[in-house]
């Protein structure tokens, strides 16, 4: 008999939305064409402004391979894969969803690369690992996979610092990769980011709307935050101490979108207790 594999669910409260202005940006990011464009020049613009926004970096065929991916796990056709957290308003009916209804329930899924090859296809991308390893100086080795969904009308990712989520000691560099699936724009919640602001340390999170970066600093945000809108294919690459977040989905569209992060390969991890002592108590149970 097969195990029933139990499923996740995400609070059953309420999310209130973030205020209309939390997201204002005051430009637009700079972007590259392509992985294979990559050059030192492009690298130095990473380490100066701790990103970089990349068009055209996953073909067509490799983007309906990551679509097929994720939908097939939410579909459970894989058995062994569980890592998926549903909104909790679904946790009584789940079992009744159509499957577009499911996608739309979908708050995350997580560690998915070892139950489906083509999402492991993605992340071992030769010209991304190219792009990752000359960032790291290193071998590197995939820290996490994850995927958010922000179904239409779907809530915000709150501004925060990745390297909060992670059990690393803080001169462990870890890059991120967000993949965009479908066309990410500024009105279905794409992200945002400040530039330059990986160099300024960590900043303390507090549970809000999520574990998140304190809303009355984001007023400080505004002159300097960029938007970064991609077609699907169109991936940005950031560093874990780059301030980032998603609004909430204001149209029709769902917006599904995979990320990865990466370190050099043998990097100890350090107890969660002292991750908390830098960032936060209060994340203590969270998860990117
Ligand atoms: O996909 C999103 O909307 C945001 C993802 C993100 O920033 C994260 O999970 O760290």
């Amino acid at each position: 008999m097969m195990e029933t594999v139990e499923k996740l669910y995400e609070w059953d409260h309420e999310v209130p939305d973030h205020a209309p202005d939390l997201y204002d940006y005051a430009g637009f990011a700079e972007t590259c064409d392509g992985l294979d464009s990559i050059d030192d020049s492009a690298l130095a613009r990473y380490h100066e402004q701790g990103f970089l926004a990349v068009n055209n970096a996953f073909t067509a065929a490799e983007v309906q391979d990551g679509v097929n991916g994720l939908v097939d796990l939410i579909a459970e056709k894989n058995p062994d894969f569980s890592i998926i957290q549903f909104h909790g308003a679904v946790r009584e009916r789940l079992e009744s969803l159509t499957l577009e209804e499911r996608l739309d329930n979908v708050r995350k899924i997580g560690q998915f690369t070892d139950y489906d090859q083509r999402l492991k296809d993605i992340a071992f991308h030769p010209g991304l690992m190219r792009v990752v390893e000359k960032i790291l100086g290193a071998k590197a080795e995939l820290y996490q996979s994850m995927a958010l969904i922000k179904p239409p009308h779907g809530r915000e990712k709150p501004w925060h610092q990745d390297h909060a989520y992670f059990d690393l000691t803080l001169d462990t560099k870890v890059v991120g990769v967000w993949i965009a699936l479908d066309e990410a724009t500024v009105d279905n919640g794409c992200m945002r980011v400040l530039p330059g602001w990986h160099r300024r340390g960590t900043f303390p999170h507090f549970m809000v709307r999520d574990w998140q970066l304190c809303d009355d600093q984001s007023k400080d945000f505004k002159t300097d935050c960029v938007a970064v809108p991609l077609k699907p294919g169109g991936c940005l690459i950031f560093d874990s101490f780059l301030p980032h977040g998603t609004p909430s989905n204001h149209s029709q569209l769902r917006r599904k979108a995979l990320q990865y992060h990466y370190l050099a390969a043998n990097t100890p991890r350090t107890p969660k207790e002292a991750r908390l002592a830098i960032w936060g108590s209060e994340g203590k149970d969270v998860s990117c």
